[in-house]
């Protein structure tokens, strides 16, 4: 089972998409998930440039070996661009494996520890009462736990809130939550740390009214707050019971946890921009947070977030993966493999994605009641249509970036 064909296809329906595709001697193909939101060609180039040439010849039984020699050989190690590479080739070979094996890839790591993956939407609206129509809808189509972010008085826009802008710049395309935008330049974002620290436990006050104690309710800050702001507001929701409060502070200081972490039982959750075990080393070891966000696509694959896993289970710690739309179908499966052969799965985040990307993608999870599953065709369960994703060349987008009142760049 040699590599003898590597292409990374870049596609853009409704929204922009990396994939690894690798083809064996036999005629096998297997596909990964490369996508970098708002850096896409930058993980395009990596891959092209550096890691294909090296794949060319490879058994691609060797996974492992694979991973540590992309990994090791290229003496820079870590980081979003390499490890979102790394990724992609771990998932395609995971892939290739199933499918000579025949079995989902959930088999080949231990089976099912479960039926299905409880996973989680995002209701979002500028005021209570969009925000309850909008949890309304996502029990409609089965959400189980839902994520709520909200706008916040004096802001114009804001993280989390699905508008219509971007309605417009995807084409009319609703997603509950896009935040790149397509055009040349990042869309500028306004915030102010204070009145959303007031806002926000009032939001929660109504939600629970509204809708009872039960439903597993999520907030994401989004990497906003001081480490005592985070504590502020932890503490502040706590009488909400929230399933999770997600990224309080900026990620890149491990320690910043240990302060919040004294100051409120309001359960944490980190890790959708972090990409190896050495990101969460301190926390996990430490006890600073509850829920790994890392992604499958973003922490070098299925092989290496099953390691951050582990080290996690041993500190009741579960995972959460990250699972916004910029997650191809593609990393939304290998997500699904991974959460469903662990022990310490906690919950899925999961946005659907457009009709055109399931035209691109065709996939075979399965959706009921609130839980995913990923299914039983072999392999990952994603074949990717390359004469469709022809049809949707690169659009430009990013992310935006936020401006403080008198002007200063905060965290987004
Ligand atoms: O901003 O995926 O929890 N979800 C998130 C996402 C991220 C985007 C960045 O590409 O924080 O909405
Ligand atoms: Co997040």
């Amino acid at each position: 089972m040699i590599i003898d064909k590597a292409e990374v296809v870049v596609t853009s329906p409704d929204r922009n998409f990396v994939t690894l595709k690798l083809t064996t001697d036999d005629g096998l193909t297997g596909i990964g998930d490369a996508t970098l939101n708002g850096r896409e060609l930058a993980v395009v180039s990596y891959l092209t440039e550096h890691v294909v040439p090296l794949l060319l010849g490879r058994d691609a039984h060797r996974i492992e070996d694979t991973w540590q020699f992309l990994y090791r050989s290229a003496y820079w190690r870590r980081g979003p661009v390499t490890m979102a590479a790394i990724a992609a080739v771990d998932m395609a070979l995971w892939d290739i494996k199933g499918k000579a094996a025949g079995m989902p890839v959930y088999q080949l790591l231990g089976g099912a520890s479960r039926n299905g993956l409880l996973a989680y939407g995002h209701a979002s609206g500028k005021d209570l009462p969009e925000l309850f129509d909008s949890v309304r809808s996502h029990q409609e189509q089965g959400y189980r736990a839902i994520r709520i972010q909200t706008g916040v008085p004096g802001l114009k826009s804001i993280y989390g809130i699905a508008s219509n802008a971007t309605y417009e710049a995807m084409d009319g395309v609703r997603y509950d939550h896009e935040p790149a935008q397509r055009g040349a330049r990042p869309a500028e974002e306004d915030w102010d740390t204070r009145s959303y620290l007031r806002h926000v436990p009032g939001v929660f006050e109504a939600v629970r009214n509204e809708f009872g104690p039960e439903l597993p309710l999520l907030h994401d800050a989004h990497h906003r707050l001081t480490p005592i702001q985070a504590a502020q507001l932890g503490k502040s929701l706590e009488p909400y019971d929230l399933f999770w409060l997600e990224d309080v502070t900026p990620a890149e200081n491990q320690e910043a946890l240990r302060l919040v972490r004294q100051h409120t039982t309001t359960p944490l959750a980190i890790g959708e921009i972090f990409n190896t075990v050495w990101d969460y080393q301190q926390i996990i070891r430490e006890q600073l947070i509850d829920y790994v966000r890392s992604a499958v696509t973003h922490t070098g694959g299925i092989s290496h977030l099953r390691r951050v896993l582990d080290y996690a289970a041993q500190y009741q710690i579960k995972s959460g993966m990250h699972g916004p739309t910029d997650i191809s179908p593609v990393g939304m499966a290998a997500a699904m493999h991974l959460g469903l052969s662990i022990h310490n799965f906690g919950i899925q985040e999961y946005m659907k994605h457009g009709a055109k990307t399931d035209e691109v993608f065709r996939q075979s999870f399965t959706w009921t009641d609130g839980f995913l599953h990923p299914g039983d065709a072999p392999g990952l369960g994603v074949e990717l249509d390359v004469d469709e994703a022809g049809k949707y060349p690169y659009v430009q987008a990013y992310l935006p970036f936020n401006r403080l009142a008198d002007g200063t760049v905060h965290d987004w």
